[in-house]
């Protein structure tokens, strides 16, 4: 259960955001390994089923890898800095106080947003996720402090209590291409999340939320999980036509107690290496 101010923010707002969550020294250590494995990758590692997702927006012409990366997907099974984190009590608990007893860590991204990154528009991540119960839970880390100039969060409170909306294609140039915007709702009542590296937001599925345009010169980096109750059925494929690369159901809470982190590396079906990019 989450203490009574949480839950009472939650039911409010669609989102908590929580301070300090992670430390510097885990910080740290996720920045050096998700760089390593993209000078892996860019060197013709196979770093599955990990893969990069190039930027298309470069203002500065990067000599190395790390320079040229918009998101790194699919790490929460297979790397330990990532998996130990999500499989960590305090945040499992955390996730565990709103989906309940049974939760899965379905779909995992880094995302580096360099200088020139554009943002991903309105939308509510329950678009992409065609299951058969809601809600899901997005749990997004900050890695570097979020500033108004470098591509901040924005959310919409209270949207979490909308339906689904439409949604049409994000047709600006250089947009990744599973970016889509939600067109047809007021969102002038908007806050951005200003966040200090190690904060964490944690946001409903029907939460309106998108991230604008990093126009500094300084990269905003993130962790980002997707959680959903254990035992959930996933119709993605029969949505979207293919198997969604990035996605893979792990379990990290049975029964109310965290997964053990080496029982939830070996629980489920083995990792495919994915061939396209992911749906967020
Ligand atoms: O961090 C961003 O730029 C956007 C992330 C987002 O909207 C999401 O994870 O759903």
């Amino acid at each position: 259960m989450l203490s009574s101010d949480l839950q009472a923010q939650w039911d409010r707002e669609g989102f908590i955001v929580v301070k300090d969550f992670a430390d510097a020294a885990t910080r740290e250590r996720m920045l050096d390994t998700i760089v390593d494995m993209v000078r892996r990758a860019d060197a013709g590692e196979d770093i599955a089923p990990a893969y990069v997702v190039p930027e298309s927006v470069l203002e500065k012409e990067g000599e190395r890898p790390e320079d040229r990366v918009s998101k790194v997907f699919r790490v929460h099974r297979e790397v330990p800095v990532f998996r130990d984190f999500v499989c960590q009590p305090r945040l499992v608990d955390l996730v565990g106080g709103v989906l309940g007893p049974d939760v899965d860590c379905f779909l995992s991204q880094f995302i580096f947003k360099l200088p020139g990154a554009l943002g991903q528009p309105w939308h509510q991540d329950a678009f992409y996720f065609p299951f058969d119960r809601e809600p899901q839970v997005g749990a997004w880390l900050a890695l570097t402090e979020t500033t108004p100039e470098n591509g901040p969060l924005w959310v919409l409170p209270r949207s979490h209590t909308e339906p689904l909306h439409q949604a049409v294609r994000d047709t600006r140039e250089h947009a990744n291409m599973a970016y889509v915007e939600i067109v047809d709702h007021d969102t002038r009542a908007a806050v951005p999340v200003l966040l200090d590296p190690g904060d964490l937001i944690v946001f409903h599925s029907h939460l309106f939320h998108k991230s604008s345009d990093n126009t500094a010169d300084y990269m905003r980096a993130a962790m980002v999980y997707h959680f959903g109750e254990g035992g959930t059925v996933d119709h993605s494929e029969e949505k979207w036509g293919v198997r969604p690369p990035n996605v893979d159901w792990m379990p990290i809470r049975r029964g109310g107690s965290p997964v053990e982190a080496p029982l939830c590396h070996d629980a489920g079906a083995p990792a495919s290496a994915p061939k396209d990019r992911g749906m967020t």
